[in-house]
């Protein structure tokens, strides 16, 4: 199930809305003088190719931004704690500034679940009267809200949307708060008498006794989204206040040295854009964005790079984009002003190297209009483009295997290296000799066109996209292989864990050797040939790839001969709610799957 649109007209804040509620709130704050730490998990299992680098050498985007938003409203004691850095982080342990945390806040993605139930049940030990307000956001909030009242331990609030209404629930709860009363107690005493039922985007639970276990869930509705992205706080304090990586389960008395942030965190994500126009059915990012594309303006991206670079000495950025080239006046403004930046009088091109994602389709159509000229010299060195099947028999969006050549040949005449991103399925062969159709003949033409690295994914269900529900009910998903269970951390799209093939172990089969095919000591020396003007690009991009590829095989060689050998169980119903959903005026819940049970009490 995609997420449903708002009504027309009333999908957006008003212009000023996310500036204004920061500003209110640096005049709440100061009476309230909360402590906050700001966790995201990760799940060390899931470090396979082809993210194998990127995954914890970034500092993700959400944290970061929920972070900034905080400082910027004047909540000057907050730090950052990454799941990726700081594994046996404890939350029951947790001490900043000498006391238990009033808020902790969490950042989860789908596959980083178990992880995520570890520092929900740390932060159950600390008991009822003591514990902070527990507030989950991030992508598996968004689209699968439920799971974050898995039992009895559950997080207080979850944001299904960005920091807007995080600030406005705190906006609330400050304006409604005794003095030294626990901000846990507030939010209990707010929520039971409806106060936060008119901010939509968040759901909470109900349950007949205070602290007992949840009996119901409340959908407050679909967020509004900020619509000019300029309006987010700047992201360079965040970088100011992440904990330092360790081994221990509590926090250190200061954040990490700004000296050392680039050593750890050596690639910055941007956010630039967000949204696209395509409609892929394994996709929630255009439903997510109502179907709007949302951008910042050029000078203030320039902005943030030069002070990313300036403080922190970040030399690689990575866009979290999702069709950076989705509206080519935008890109153009947006290149245009990062040509016009000069960081210590050199050109922002020389101190920053960018990459992001766009597809094959607006490749050429930038390349009509002459701009990727115009993106080199803006900094953009590598592009992630999704080729998907270069035959469009999965998916069309104007790929052909004519066309991605010349996008790649285009991309690399202009010094951008090609990053593509297929996605192999079961009806697409290992090998079709003479025909662009099978997956290795795909990966060898996209070799040749120049690509600079693969990634190979299988379909794999992504909540909160058209495909979801079918791909469960048709029985196509794994319950578990050879006795062994598919667990949330298997589903991010290397591990076969969809397949209606009768010997799904060959697809494993079929990425693995695909990988092995594209990385490999040969196109090293390939790679290094005179007169390669990517050569460094695609040499570091092969060394990285062999060493994934070790760490890949490894991971997914027993699952391998579990698909092979042993008995595949399926699921039929997609993992909805076990608990009642409902709109607060008793109505459907927005973010409820079909099949959810609807809660006996109707509206309170
Ligand atoms: C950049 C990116 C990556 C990078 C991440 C590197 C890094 N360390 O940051 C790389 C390339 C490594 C990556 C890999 C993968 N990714 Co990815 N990725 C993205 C992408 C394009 C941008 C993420 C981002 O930075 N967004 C910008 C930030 C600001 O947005 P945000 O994270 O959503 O945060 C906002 C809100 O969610 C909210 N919020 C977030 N946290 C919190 C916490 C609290 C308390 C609150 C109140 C609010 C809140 O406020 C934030 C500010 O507005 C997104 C798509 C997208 N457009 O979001 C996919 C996305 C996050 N990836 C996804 C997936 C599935 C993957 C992979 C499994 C690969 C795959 N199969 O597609 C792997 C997993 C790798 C791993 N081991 O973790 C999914 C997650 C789906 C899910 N339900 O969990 C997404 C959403 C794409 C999709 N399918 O829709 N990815
Ligand atoms: S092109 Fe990419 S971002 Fe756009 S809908 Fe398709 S998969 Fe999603």
């Amino acid at each position: 199930m995609e997420l449903p649109p708002r009504n027309a007209g009333d999908q957006t804040l008003t212009a000023g809305e996310l500036t204004d509620v920061r500003a209110r709130l640096r005049r709440l704050a100061p009476k309230h003088d909360l402590t906050t730490v700001i966790a995201c998990s990760f799940d060390h299992r899931t470090r396979i190719l082809p993210f194998v680098f990127a995954d914890v050498r970034m500092v993700p985007a959400g944290v970061r931004a929920v972070a900034a938003a905080m400082l910027d409203s004047g909540f000057e004691k907050t730090r950052i704690v990454l799941q990726h850095w700081n594994r046996n982080f404890d939350p029951s342990r947790m001490q900043l500034e000498g006391r238990t945390p009033d808020l902790f806040l969490i950042s989860a993605m789908r596959l980083h679940h178990e992880p995520f139930l570890q520092l929900l049940r740390g932060v159950c030990r600390i008991p009822p009267d003591r514990r902070p307000l527990v507030i989950v956001g991030g992508p598996q909030a968004i689209y699968e809200p439920w799971t974050v009242f898995p039992d009895a331990c559950t997080g207080d609030l979850v944001v299904t949307g960005e920091e807007y209404v995080l600030l406005a629930t705190l906006e609330r709860l400050l304006e409604n708060r005794a003095d030294g009363e626990p901000l846990r107690k507030t939010f209990q005493r707010v929520r039971d008498t409806g106060g936060l039922d008119d901010i939509p985007g968040l759901v909470y639970s109900r349950s007949d006794t205070p602290d007992g276990p949840p009996e119901e869930l409340i959908d407050t509705g679909i967020q509004r989204l900020v619509y000019d992205l300029n309006e987010q706080a700047f992201p360079a304090p965040a970088y100011r206040v992440l904990e330092a990586p360790s081994n221990l389960p509590t926090l250190s008395s200061r954040p990490l040295d700004i000296s050392r942030v680039r050593r750890y965190s050596p690639i910055s994500s941007l956010v630039m854009t967000l949204g696209c126009k395509f409609s892929c059915p394994y996709c929630p990012i255009p439903a997510y964005n109502q179907r709007m594309y949302r951008v910042k303006s050029g000078r203030r991206i320039a902005e943030e790079i030069v002070s990313l670079r300036r403080e922190f000495g970040i030399h690689f950025y990575f866009g979290a984009d999702d069709n950076f080239f989705n509206d080519p006046a935008k890109t153009f403004d947006i290149c245009d002003a990062l040509v016009r930046t000069e960081i210590d009088g050199k050109p922002l091109r020389k101190c920053a190297r960018i990459g992001t994602e766009v597809t094959v389709h607006d490749t050429l159509k930038m390349d009509e209009k002459g701009y990727l000229e115009l993106a080199r010299r803006a900094g953009f060195r590598a592009l992630w483009i999704g080729v998907e099947d270069m035959t469009g028999q999965l998916v069309k969006k104007g790929q052909t295997p004519d066309k991605t050549a010349r996008a790649f040949q285009r991309l690399r005449e202009h010094g951008i290296a090609p990053m593509p991103m297929m996605m192999h399925h079961d009806e697409q062969p290992l090998l079709t000799p003479g025909k662009p159709v099978g997956l290795l003949n795909q990966v060898h033409l996209l070799q040749r066109a120049g690509a600079s690295s693969l990634q190979v994914l299988m379909i794999t269900p992504s909540p909160g996209s058209k495909l979801f529900e079918r791909t469960y009910t048709s029985g196509m998903v794994f319950d578990s292989a050879g006795g062994r269970k598919l667990k949330p951390y298997m589903m991010e799209g290397v591990h076969v864990c969809a397949s209606l093939h009768p010997q799904p172990w060959r697809k494993q089969l079929n990425i693995l050797l695909a990988y092995a095919w594209f990385y490999n000591p040969l196109r090293v020396f390939r790679a290094l040939r005179p007169g390669n003007r990517l050569g460094g690009i695609d040499a570091g991009v092969q060394a990285l790839g062999m060493w994934g590829l070790v760490k890949t095989v490894r991971r997914l060689a027993g699952w391998t001969i579990r698909l092979m050998i042993g008995k595949i169980r399926r699921r039929r119903t997609p993992p909805r709610s076990r608990l009642p959903m409902r709109a607060p005026d008793g109505t459907k819940a927005a973010h409820a799957l079909d099949g959810t049970p609807i809660a006996k009490t109707n509206a309170k």
